[in-house]
């Protein structure tokens, strides 16, 4: 019997929960004895000349073994925007370089001998600034009268996407109702448990060997050679454990490469591990859209046009932030059938920590503002938002269907997954609660709020479609070893690539041992991110293990004298027999005693995957003090066949918890200056377990047929549906009072300034 589709318990978490994790700050590899430690001077303003930084007091402060400025690294390329279509003279110097552009950005570094040393040699760096007006504001950004980041570039303006000229004037034409808002999907920081780090050693061969906490050791090493200026073959990245990515651990970041860079400058191996506050302010942020909707259609509740308009903040320096627009069009209509719809964005510069991907990376972007849009055309029409998604979901469909913004969505089943949700809320007994309590006038009002999603895993960019190798090897002793190209850091791929393989093989899961990030081992890899792993990584090792079966056959065929196609491969006992005949057999790892029984295999997936589902929020909103509760959180998420449901559970949960702590708490928050002033996590919030309701998790699963799996990506839909829910619930429980939004996060002091805005409202 198959064991796919179990819930097999997680194979990493003894050790995690008895010896723990072994991160890049704990890596004892003796490659690391007497390493130094670099410190980074971060600058103190958003918006500066550099008239000078004087590193000479620090070097004689105790420890101290060198300080280095951006002088130091002339000659060592710039941080290039990650795609060819942003502005390239928008690049990163490792060390700033005549400009500062950020509260955070590294302008020098102290190295000493021991850790602690560094902070205090730091304060002894003299830099000297001549302040230039930030430019916080994207819309000011944008039209660039506040001053421009890069002179040079002539432009705050990053990138453009879609042709703002040519909008559709006559695009809600013969629409009854017509509604517009601006919404602010604000910027939120990753906040990995964690925080960055990097231990790096050149050997006497001239290579690097450079330990990162990251997404996918192969791309960390190409982003490092390009930074360093070598060949990717002379570096060698080893990924210790990662304590959470979210998406902002792929590559190689500015300080990463210094750390290598020091190393090489002295000959002697170099650590760095940053600080939560350093993290806070210097690792990239997420999301940051500004968005201007509008929805139009008729009183019965029928969409027939949506325009999403989308300012992007892309922060100091380009990186994927930049970029986010392109995914957030490409979702822009969601699961829905309007009509028309258009979309269109610019991406700014600005002087504020830089803007990446993270969980979702642009799809929630998408998913909050047409969620948004629905509730208020739904309000302004007085029906109840659940009909009017019901009256514009995509009908069912099995094969493939294309949007107007290209996307090709493969199976879909929305309205399903709206109904499962709905009926596991009970969502009528809870109108009628609401109904209740409105009459009553009651002081804690309820609000239930939904979000439909549907959202892209496993993009690629790779002609011929995405893809992911694997490598399967039997040994002797009957256990086995698989190397894969994706990169876990908390979804649990040694456990289900396990499954994957036993399955195949009929050898035990705690049998096998599932290898990644080590470059030298696995030179080649996509990683894990955009929530592509199973789909493509674990196909991978599927069809690897299947290749390695008919490998075996051959041999088998031959120790047996019996033609191969006589041959019957026996899962349970893992053993090959001649058909009709089961005392000649022979098992598996007796075929991998001499020549080694491996196969390394390449998955190409036709395309990317589209998972979909419904989010209910249940929330109780004080209405004399703007105080937001969660109560309740029902969910379905179909990614298609579910392999692990104890693991898949495991990122929904995770995800929803996150998507939720967006609309409820999470935001960074600039003052006027360009400081920061959500540094620490006393300022910066987030929701851990104890402030969140037990989750409702409905299941649902309709499979695609772009890998044997049948399966799509759970990693992010959490996410991507909570947000919106949770928004949605707090305003649905205000609606009747007169409030038609509020931007996230819904903190208690918004929701009350939302109530007292309201027309007619009692004055405070
Ligand atoms: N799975 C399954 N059946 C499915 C889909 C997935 O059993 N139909 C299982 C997979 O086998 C895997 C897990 O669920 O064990 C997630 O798989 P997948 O959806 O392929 O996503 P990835 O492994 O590629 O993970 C990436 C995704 C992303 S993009 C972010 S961001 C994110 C996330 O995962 N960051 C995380 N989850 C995280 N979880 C933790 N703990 N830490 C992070 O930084």
């Amino acid at each position: 019997m198959s064991i796919l589709g179990t819930r097999v318990l997680r194979t990493e978490d003894p050790g995690f929960l008895t010896t723990g994790g072994v991160y890049t700050a704990d890596v004892a590899d003796e490659r690391l004895t007497g390493a130094c430690h670099v410190f980074f001077v971060r600058s103190p303003v958003a918006h500066a000349r550099i008239r000078s930084v004087d590193v000479s007091a620090a070097l004689g402060a105790p420890g101290v073994v060198a300080a280095f400025t951006g002088a130091d690294l002339d000659g060592l390329p710039l941080l290039a925007p990650p795609m060819p279509m942003l502005n390239e003279r928008m690049g990163q110097p490792l060390l700033a370089r005549g400009t500062v552009r950020f509260v955070g950005e590294p302008v020098a570094v102290v190295v000493t001998e021991h850790v602690y040393q560094g902070e205090d040699a730091a304060e002894l760096v003299g830099a000297d600034y001549d302040p230039l007006p930030p430019v916080l504001d994207p819309a000011q950004a944008a039209d660039g009268l506040g001053g421009l980041l890069f002179p040079e570039a002539g432009t705050n303006v990053a990138a453009s996407f879609g042709d703002e000229a040519g909008l559709r004037a006559d695009l809600f034409d013969g629409c009854d109702m017509v509604v517009s808002r601006t919404i602010v999907n604000q910027r939120i920081a990753p906040a990995p448990m964690e925080t960055r780090a990097a231990a790096a050693v050149w050997g006497e061969d001239g290579r690097l060997t450079a330990w990162v906490p990251n997404q996918g050791a192969q791309g960390t090493r190409d982003s490092l050679a390009e930074l360093l200026g070598v060949d990717p073959a002379s570096i060698r990245v080893i990924t210790p454990d990662v304590g959470g990515a979210f998406g902002a651990k792929f590559g190689a970041d500015p300080e990463h490469a210094v750390v290598c860079w020091v190393a090489r400058r002295l000959g002697r191996p170099a650590r760095w591990t940053e600080t939560r506050s350093e993290n806070l302010v210097a690792m990239a942020h997420g999301r940051a859209q500004r968005q201007s909707i509008t929805i139009g259609g008729s009183r019965d509740g029928a969409v027939a046009a949506y325009r999403l308009e989308i300012l992007q903040d892309a922060g100091a320096y380009l990186r994927f932030g930049a970029f986010l627009p392109a995914l957030t069009i490409m979702m822009a209509p969601g699961p829905y059938a309007f009509g028309r719809a258009e979309a269109v964005a610019k991406a700014v510069v600005t002087n504020t920590t830089p803007v990446g991907a993270y969980r979702g990376a642009g799809r929630p972007e998408a998913t909050a503002a047409v969620e948004r849009a629905i509730d208020l055309f739904a309000a302004e029409i007085g029906m109840d938002p659940a009909e009017v998604r019901r009256k514009n979901l995509l009908p069912k469909f099995n094969e493939p269907h294309t949007t107007a913004f290209g996307a090709v969505y493969d199976s879909g089943d929305y309205a399903a997954a709206l109904e499962k949700a709905l009926s596991a809320a009970g969502y009528q007994g809870l109108r009628e609660e609401q109904a209740r309590r409105r009459a009553a006038g009651d002081v804690v009002q309820l609000g239930i709020g939904i979000s439909c999603y549907v959202e892209i895993t496993g993009p690629g960019m790779e002609a011929g479609g995405p893809r992911e190798n694997a490598t399967v090897e039997v040994h002797p002793d009957g256990s086995a070893t698989i190397l894969t190209g994706t990169s876990p850091h908390g979804q649990g791929h040694a456990t289900v690539w396990a499954m994957l393989a036993s399955d195949e093989l009929g050898i035990p899961v705690d049998r096998i041992t599932v290898k990644w990030g080590d470059t030298d081992l696995i030179p080649e890899g996509g990683g894990t991110g955009g929530s592509r792993s199973l789909q493509q990584g674990g196909a991978a090792v599927q069809q690897a293990s299947r290749e390695l079966i008919e490998l075996a056959r051959q041999r088998a065929a031959a120790e047996l004298e019996a033609s191969p196609a006589d041959l019957v491969f026996d899962g349970v006992r893992g053993a090959f027999a001649v058909a009709g005949d089961p005392r000649a057999s022979v098992p598996l790892a007796k075929l991998a005693d001499g020549e080694r029984l491996v196969t390394r295999s390449v998955f190409r997936a036709p395309g990317p995957t589209f998972p979909f589902g419904t989010h209910v929020a249940v929330a109780e909103v004080d209405t004399e003090t703007g105080k937001a509760v969660l109560r309740r959180m029902v969910t379905v998420d179909d990614a298609g066949t579910v392999i692990n449901p104890l693991l898949a559970e495991g990122q929904r949960h995770g995800g929803i918890a996150q998507g939720a702590a967006q609309a409820l708490c999470e935001e960074v928050i600039y003052d006027a200056d360009g400081n920061p002033l959500t540094a620490s996590f006393a300022d910066y919030p987030f929701l851990s377990a104890t402030e969140v309701p037990s989750f409702e998790l409905a299941d649902m699963a309709t499979p695609t047929s772009y890998n044997p799996l049948g399966a799509k990506g759970i990693g992010e839909a959490g996410t991507i549906g909570a947000t919106p829910a949770v928004q949605n619930a707090i305003i649905d429980a205000l609606t009747h009072l007169g409030v038609r939004h509020i931007d996230m996060p819904a903190s208690p002091q918004r929701v009350w300034q939302a109530l007292r805005s309201v027309p007619g409202s009692r004055p405070a």
